[in-house]
């Protein structure tokens, strides 16, 4: 099981009780779930305390949809949907705040402002200037496996080792990152799933897990609502809660240490339950023991 902690600007983040919940806040007008819900800051703040309410630990606040074929936002119009949030939040939530973002002017602006975590979906390949303000500030990064861009990435992914190739592209992140002087107790892994990957890629990969979580970095996992799942199920976005469920317990069960999702109150419990029966989490088991 990887490192089940990691530290963000100092303060240590524990995930060997139970996996952590990621609460996911779009400030966008064209995620492919939340798309235009949030994009007012009053709406995104408002929305942020309620899934610290539901039981999120960690909030995660975007400003820039990675759909594929999303277009790109100007730095100017990340910067504005984004620190306004950030600063609402910063004071009012206790929860480290973390930045889906790939480019260094919003992480820096939002570290400054007090975000602790930089979720970059490129793995530090966007942005040359990222890995040194990530360092600087000693904030946690989540390097993300992708094969191409959000632009790209579906057009036909292929892989002969789907589970080796996101391994061995992660391992080579961490190198980068630790050389570009991030601790390596400051680094969280992510397969990916929907980044360039067919419905097929993504469940061989869900499958492996265990080998994700082998690299002893606690792993993160985005599947809430993906097409992958609206594939198997059959079902529009909007309906994929219960396919959801299904691939979180799974990626419980297989050694995922932070689950990234849209509906915490749900999936809070589908974590607590898959946590209870796996004795991996032994802590968790233990508190049902009286
Ligand atoms: N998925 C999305 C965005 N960011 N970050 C990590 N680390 N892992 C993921 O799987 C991941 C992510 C896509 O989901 P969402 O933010 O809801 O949609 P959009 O990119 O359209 O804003």
């Amino acid at each position: 099981m990887g490192q089940p902690w990691f530290s963000a600007k100092g303060r240590e983040i524990h995930c060997n009780r139970r996996p952590l919940v990621m609460g996911v806040v779009n400030v966008t007008t064209d995620s492919f779930y939340d798309g235009g819900r949030y994009v007012e800051s009053e709406r995104a703040i408002a929305h942020a305390l309620e899934l610290v309410e539901q039981g999120a630990d960690i909030i995660d606040l975007g400003g820039e949809s990675t759909r594929p074929g999303a277009c790109s936002v100007s730095e100017q119009d990340e910067l504005a949907h984004v620190i306004p949030v950030v600063k609402g939040l910063v004071h009012r939530v206790s929860v480290p705040i973390s930045i889906d973002t790939s480019k260094s002017r919003v992480a820096e602006v939002a570290l400054d402002c007090g975000a602790s975590i930089i979720n970059d979906v490129s793995a530090l390949r966007q942005d040359p200037a990222m890995a040194s303000v990530i360092a600087r500030f000693d904030a946690a990064v989540v390097l993300m496996h992708m094969q191409g861009t959000p632009q790209t990435m579906q057009q036909s992914p292929q892989y002969s080792d789907v589970v080796g190739e996101v391994v061995r592209f992660l391992e080579g992140r961490v190198q980068m990152a630790l050389c570009a002087g991030i601790a390596g107790t400051n680094i969280v892994l992510d397969p990916g799933f929907g980044f360039g990957k067919l419905v097929n890629h993504n469940l061989k990969l869900l499958d492996g897990l265990s080998a994700i979580a082998a690299l002893n970095h606690p792993v993160l996992v985005g599947l809430s609502r993906k097409a992958f799942i609206g594939n198997v199920v059959e079902r529009p976005v909007e309906h994929r809660e219960w396919g959801t469920a299904a691939a979180v317990a799974l990626a419980v069960e297989r050694g995922a240490h932070i689950l990234r999702v849209h509906d915490v109150a749900m999936m809070i419990d589908v974590i607590k339950m898959a946590a209870a029966l796996n004795p991996r989490w032994s802590s968790c088991r233990e508190e049902h023991d009286a």
